[in-house]
């Protein structure tokens, strides 16, 4: 397996699409996609365009369909909620469809779903996605960060390194590029106080001035959710079982 980290959508190649893109968004949206699967929503389906979400989630009964996400970080007006994981909880989500829309998160997603496969990623489910990638042996794997508006994001960048530290220690990967060395000395580093980096990156402060305290805790846990988020159609995730 040849493992490539891109931090940013803009930056993963068009032309060379990795045979199994992972997309993370740890601030927040793959830790919400994750956390809203395991709650036992039926799938994620994500959309960039606010109107586009609304037009399709319509054709849907109101009692199947949760409309959720954000804009700047806050939810967006008439939508049942917004991007924070800790709202799906099992009574919220469980056999329902959560029509999502995130500035970054979705974007990432859009761009690489001609991939052959697109799973989510976040430090919540890094072990689901690390024993995924061992089985399955892709033979060329992306590391996609959302990123901030077309910028570099500490937060996606440090969980990438996390999956890749873990598949370099099996000795199950080859190094597709420089940025997969940087990701794993950000994430040896930082790995005993993810909260403090996460307080520390330019989208924690932003969470943090929206009283996201609770998120961000929540999003620095690992491994504690066994869940991998997979796309079964383009913008579709379901739960890999
Ligand atoms: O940009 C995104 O996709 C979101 O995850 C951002 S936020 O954390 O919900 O503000």
């Amino acid at each position: 397996m040849k493992l490539s980290v891109y931090h940013t959508p803009e930056l993963t190649p068009l032309d060379n699409l990795p045979e199994c893109a992972v997309v993370i968004d740890v601030l927040r949206a793959t830790t919400t996609i994750a956390t809203a699967l395991n709650a036992g929503a039926e799938a994620v389906q994500t959309f960039s365009e606010i109107d586009k979400l609304i037009d399709v989630s319509d054709r849907w009964l109101p009692e199947k369909r949760l409309r959720a996400g954000e804009r700047g970080g806050s939810q967006v007006e008439g939508f049942d909620l917004g991007n924070s994981p800790l709202d799906c909880t099992p009574e919220t989500v469980a056999d329902k469809r959560l029509f999502l829309t995130t500035t970054n998160g979705t974007r990432a997603l859009q761009r690489v779903e001609n991939s052959t496969t697109v799973i989510t990623s976040a430090m919540v489910n890094r072990q689901a996605t690390v024993r995924y990638l061992l089985d399955t042996k892709p033979e060329t794997i992306g590391l996609v960060g959302s990123g901030w508006q077309g910028g570099y994001s500490l937060e996606d960048t440090v969980c990438a390194g996390a999956i890749a530290h873990s598949l370099l220690a099996a000795n199950a990967i080859t190094v597709g590029n420089d940025e997969v060395i940087a990701a794993i000395a950000l994430y040896t580093q930082w790995q005993d106080n993810l909260l403090e980096l996460f307080r520390q990156a330019s989208h924690g402060q932003r969470l943090l001035r929206l009283n996201c305290e609770e998120d961000l805790k929540y999003c620095a846990e690992t491994d504690i959710l066994d869940v991998l988020p997979i796309q079964k159609e383009p913008s579709v995730l379901v739960k890999f079982s």
